[in-house]
């Protein structure tokens, strides 16, 4: 394990939670860097951190990282004594980097589109943001389906791919989408939410995204 301290620039709820989650768990010490948000139009020094503006930002030593899921899964590997990560040689192995990445890539990005129209351009397509929402609820299926009979995504207990599809869970929850769970998520939700690193993740970040976006 390597001691070379660690940087998180994070804006509270979004994405970035992922990774300050994932720190939280493994119990590995950090440096937070909140932000408002969005930053790229409310804090513009961060540009020269992430030229994008996008949360997260994650740097240890020479290594800077800008993608949420490819640093839960650096943090996971780099410190395998938390077991959120699984070996090339556990049967579930495929599994997991396909939860990690299905928890991105298919299930926060129809979220991210109802933000936008909820929050940020009301009144210009509520219909945009009612079909994403049920874009969203249709992709639930498949984590409804995954969880049958079991408390976690993988290998039964907690991994990096909880941390990836429950922060599309919270954000979900923000935007009112809960009720679109089904009996098998609404549970996962709650256990996750019940994690001593989930809560000591929401308490480090010392803010919420409501609060962010109040007017
Ligand atoms: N795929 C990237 C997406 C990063 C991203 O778009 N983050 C959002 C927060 S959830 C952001 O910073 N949005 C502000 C903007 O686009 O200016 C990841 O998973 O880290």
């Amino acid at each position: 394990m390597t001691d070379t301290p660690i940087e998180l620039w994070h804006a509270a709820d979004t994405r970035s939670f992922r990774v300050l989650w994932a720190l939280e768990e493994i119990g590995v010490g950090y440096t937070l860097h909140p932000l408002p948000f969005p930053p790229r139009a409310k804090a513009p020094d961060y540009l020269a951190v992430n030229p994008l503006g996008t949360v997260p930002a994650f740097r240890q030593g020479a290594v800077l990282m800008l993608e949420s899921v490819a640093i839960v899964q650096y943090l996971a590997q780099r410190y395998p004594e938390a077991g959120l990560a699984l070996g090339i040689s556990e049967p579930e192995f495929g599994a997991w980097l396909d939860w990690l990445h299905f928890g991105e890539a298919a299930l926060t990005f129809p979220l991210a589109i109802v933000l936008r129209y909820t929050r940020f351009e009301p009144g210009r397509a509520d219909q945009a943001a009612e079909d994403y929402g049920r874009w969203f609820g249709a992709r639930l299926r498949r984590v409804e389906a995954g969880l049958e009979g079991r408390d976690w995504l993988c290998a039964d207990r907690f991994t990096g791919a909880d941390i990836s599809v429950g922060f599309a869970l919270l954000l979900a929850d923000f935007l009112g989408l809960a009720p679109r769970f089904g009996p098998n998520v609404t549970a996962y939700w709650q256990r996750l939410q019940a994690r001593p690193g989930f809560q000591a993740a929401k308490r480090a970040q010392g803010s919420s995204l409501a609060e962010l976006l109040a007017p």
